[in-house]
């Protein structure tokens, strides 16, 4: 105390802080309690630390202090009267940190687990930003063109007309010439090329015999030979069987399928020969050279037949042919019989697209050469 004094027959006087005169008596003991670290008088008599969920029970500085025991929080900065009060593993209120409250925005339930915000989503809406706290399952995944029915499901880029998602689908018109042939515009929208798929040629489930699909029809292939034929024992069956073994080995399909543009003198020329198709004639690369029979036989091709069974370009070639532009016989040495001067045979060159492409000049017989030949799938 500060002074002893005796006044009315008691002990009194002020006591020097932090000391406290605790059990009134100042007589015995004066002022005994150190209330500067007493946790059951901290600051003032009778003041009494809560320990709850503390490391330990302390009084320091008069004030009810220390650590929180993980994953308690003390959250409204008070020891004394409860200590470390929150649960921050599960109080969505305060979870993980003092007033991290989750939200619950379309969630089953608002919930703080481990510390963390969580929850199942309420369909149809999904938590894209993996973030429970600010927004919860912020996204509509039935209607949200970026996100449809899934995060990060994006209808658009996938020749749509207009990225739509609607029941937690992408849905809406393909862009032409795509379709979705697999029934699924959530997966890979508008997935088949309908212009040069030759499996959806124009169409789905639409296969090409031939293999190939140009501008959304099945076409038929049409090469030159890579190599030059021999010139010995022609005939159309020979040079049909030389058509046919350069496709199986180029791996065309249906290689048995192809005749060669070549004539005799017994009445066998394409005119005869050939199946007379409704659908366009196209080189390997996809160049239209005639849009079916009629095209193909009026005189003037759309492009020369200037690629080789290889898909190779090859111009500037001489090719053996016997035939008119009409597909009927020219001159053919009588039936590659003679090789005499004066009897003559057609050829044509691949150079060209109107009717020299098979009839550019009347060639001597007795000169004849190895040539190319044109082969037309059927
Ligand atoms: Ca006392
Ligand atoms: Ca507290
Ligand atoms: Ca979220
Ligand atoms: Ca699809």
């Amino acid at each position: 105390m500060a002074t002893n004094n005796c006044v009315g027959s008691a002990c009194t006087g002020a006591c020097v802080a932090p000391f406290l005169d605790c059990n009134s008596d100042k007589t015995t003991d004066g002022c005994e309690t150190d209330s500067s670290g007493d946790t059951s008088n901290c600051g003032s008599c009778n003041n009494s630390c809560s320990g709850k969920h503390l490391a330990a029970t302390t009084c320091a500085g008069s004030a009810c202090t220390g650590a929180c025991v993980a994953p308690f929080l003390d959250c409204n900065s008070d020891k004394t009267t409860d200590g470390c009060e929150i649960d921050s593993s599960s109080d969505s209120s305060n979870c993980g940190s003092c007033s991290n409250s989750c939200s619950g925005k379309h969630l089953a339930a608002t919930t703080c687990a481990g510390s963390a915000c969580t929850g199942a989503c309420v369909a149809p809406f999904l938590d894209c930003n993996s973030d429970k706290t600010l927004d919860g399952c912020e996204i509509d995944g039935s209607s949200d063109a970026s996100n449809c029915g899934s995060c990060s499901n994006s209808c658009a880029g996938k020749h749509l007309a207009a990225t739509t998602c609607a029941g937690g689908a992408c849905t809406g018109a393909c862009v032409a010439p795509f379709l979705d042939c697999n029934m699924d515009k959530t997966t890979d929208g508008c997935e088949k090329n309908t212009s040069n798929d030759p499996m959806n040629c124009g169409a789905c489930g639409m296969a090409c015999m031939s293999g190939k699909c140009v501008n959304s029809q099945c076409v038929n292939v049409v090469f030159v030979s890579s190599v030059a034929l021999p010139i010995a024992g022609l005939s159309v069956a020979v040079v049909n069987a030389e058509c046919q073994t350069l496709a199986t080995a180029a791996g065309l399909p249906r290689p048995s399928s192809y005749k060669a543009w070549f004539s005799d003198n017994m009445g066998n020329s394409p005119s005869i020969r050939f199946v007379q198709s409704a659908s366009p004639y196209a080189l390997l690369d996809g160049t239209v050279v005639a849009n079916n029979w009629a095209d193909l036989i009026d005189g003037t091709l759309a492009a020369p037949i200037a690629i080789d069974q290889n898909a190779t370009p090859l111009v500037g070639v001489t090719v053996f042919t016997g035939t008119k532009a009409d597909g009927t016989a020219g001159n053919t040495c009588i039936g590659w019989t003679s090789v005499m001067i004066g009897d003559t045979y057609d050829d044509g060159s691949n150079s060209f697209a109107d009717s020299k492409w098979t009839q550019n000049a009347a060639v001597t017989c007795d000169v004849m050469a190895a040539r190319r030949v044109y082969c037309f799938e059927q």
